[in-house]
């Protein structure tokens, strides 16, 4: 008897006897005579129907209804079609008629929630884990009890969707750097120096001394480019100790990071990262369209995500986004212009207002303020105000920033001292070594691969991107 899985079975099975190993979803005992399983593998379920007839005997029966939700049977029938279709789209018309159970790995009689329950999306509220229930009297699994218990979370549809979408982004961003001749790195995270000039890194105990955890790979991906690799990638996480509660922070996070040699002008490797997006959100809604399907029965906005109509990424300078918040009546003083650039709220009304203007949520700001980013940044040689840096936007919020670097060791030790950076300190030696040793022109970007699917699917919350997610509050599972 062959073992099957579900996506294998057809109505060709009918009458044949097959093996399969599924999940119970639901089980019960309709009378002494008979019983039902639901059984589920990821997103597909098949109904079971055990009779009592020659050699099942009515204990047996009573087993089968009773066995617990969740657990993994492996399950002996003979495959019918049902004559009255079976209504529900997610369940196959098929039936399997039991002959032998047998349990594989028992779920507890008790679990922390039921995964049917987790089905509908959760309030955003991270901390509180009141019990509610909805209009219809159901039990609501709260966002805190989910994620507690992820691995059961991890078994809905709505969450087995968004970790193909991950799955996807990922798969995309690497399809595209290796068909641009791009090398695939692999950069330590076990660092000597705060990477982004920053406080917010997690210290570790290095034997007798302080090492940190990456907060980005960006010193080792530009010596990367000092060691001639021209071109190169990373998929990676990284570690942002930020105290930052909010619905799209998280102390870890998957980085997409890219690093490359320019000719001229540093909007050559703009325009390379501008096709890249528009490739990655272009052939997520192809490729990925049935996943985005499952997810919009939860969340709306799955599948409204719009992308520039002509396949070019709209391009405006920072101050262009100024001055269409300013026509919408947010002024910003010279000072916030220079020093602060835009808040979140800011940063949300603008991507309204480019929605409305230009019918496009994914979009691109070059020019930022030199003062708002880091030291490796390369100042606009017209207007040393500015920087040849830019950031991407999804639905109103960043999902990458990027810039060309400084590559000349005397303007880098410069700009260290003006950003309150010592270039003497431990860890930065090394890196500014490359450049005393000579290092090519070079710009590049780093991608947060959370925010890309959250705001790609247009979820409330990046810990639903996560497969685990990290936060100030959270260290487990
Ligand atoms: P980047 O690291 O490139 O700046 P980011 O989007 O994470 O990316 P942050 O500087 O961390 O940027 O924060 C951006 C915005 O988020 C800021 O306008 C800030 O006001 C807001 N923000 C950050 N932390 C918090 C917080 N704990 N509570 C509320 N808002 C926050
Ligand atoms: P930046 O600090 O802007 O730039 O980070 C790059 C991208 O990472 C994502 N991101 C986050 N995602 C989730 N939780 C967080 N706490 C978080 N912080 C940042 C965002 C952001 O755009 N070295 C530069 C990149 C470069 O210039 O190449 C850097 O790290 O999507």
């Amino acid at each position: 008897i062959p073992t099957l899985r579900f996506s294998e079975l057809s109505e060709a099975h009918a009458e044949k006897e097959v093996t399969v190993v599924a999940r119970v979803d639901n089980a019960r005992v309709q009378s002494a005579k008979l019983a039902f399983l639901m059984l589920r593998q990821q997103g597909q379920k098949i109904q079971a129907v055990i009779a009592a007839q020659e050699p099942i005997s009515r204990q047996m029966i009573k087993y089968t209804g009773g066995l617990n939700v969740n657990s993994i049977v492996q399950i002996t029938g003979l495959i019918k079609v049902p004559a009255e279709p079976i209504s529900s789209a997610s369940i196959q018309n098929l039936e399997i008629h039991i002959r032998k159970v047998y349990m594989i790995s028992e779920a507890a009689q008790m679990l922390p929630m039921q995964v049917k329950d987790a089905e509908r999306p959760p309030p955003m509220e991270t901390n509180d884990d009141s019990p509610q229930i909805d209009a219809d009297g159901a039990p609501i699994v709260t966002l805190k009890t989910r994620l507690d218990n992820r691995v059961l979370d991890l078994q809905t549809e709505t969450s087995q969707a968004i970790t193909w979408i991950s799955s996807g982004v990922a798969e995309l961003f690497a399809e595209y750097m290796i068909k641009s001749g791009s090398r695939w790195i692999f950069t330590p995270k076990l660092v000597a120096s705060a990477t982004e000039g920053g406080s917010n890194v997690f210290e570790v105990k290095y034997f007798k001394r302080m090492g940190y955890l990456a907060q980005s790979p960006q010193l080792y991906k530009q010596m990367c480019i000092a060691g001639d690799m021209e071109n190169v990638f990373e998929i990676a996480p990284v570690f942002r100790a930020e105290d930052s509660n909010t619905h799209r922070h998280l102390t870890e996070f998957t980085g997409l990071d890219f690093e490359k040699t320019f000719q001229n002008h540093y909007h050559e490797v703009l325009d390379f990262a501008e096709d890249l997006l528009v490739f990655i959100l272009s052939q997520m809604k192809e490729r990925y369209a049935a996943q985005i399907a499952i997810i919009q029965k939860s969340y709306p906005k799955a599948g409204d995500f719009k992308l520039p109509k002509d396949g070019k990424a709209l391009r405006l300078n920072y101050m262009d986004g100024v001055a269409l918040l300013k026509e919408a009546g947010v002024d910003m003083s010279e000072q916030e212009r220079f020093e602060n650039d835009f808040s979140t709220a800011m940063e949300k009304q603008l991507g309204q207002i480019i929605r409305e203007k230009y019918d496009t949520d994914f979009y691109v700001l070059d020019k930022f303020p030199m003062a708002v980013r880091p030291f490796y940044t390369k100042a606009d040689s017209n207007d040393a105000r500015f920087s040849n840096s830019y950031d991407f936007f999804m639905r109103g919020e960043e999902i990458m920033s990027g810039a060309q670097r400084i590559h000349n060791i005397d303007e880098l030790e410069a700009s260290m001292r003006s950003k309150g950076l010592d270039p003497t300190q431990e860890g930065f030696e090394d890196y500014l070594n490359a450049f005393r040793q000579g290092c090519p022109p070079h710009a590049g970007g780093g991608l947060g691969m959370n925010r890309i699917v959250m705001f790609f699917l247009g979820l409330p919350n990046v810990r639903l991107t996560s497969l685990f997610p990290r936060d100030p509050q959270r260290l487990r599972p």
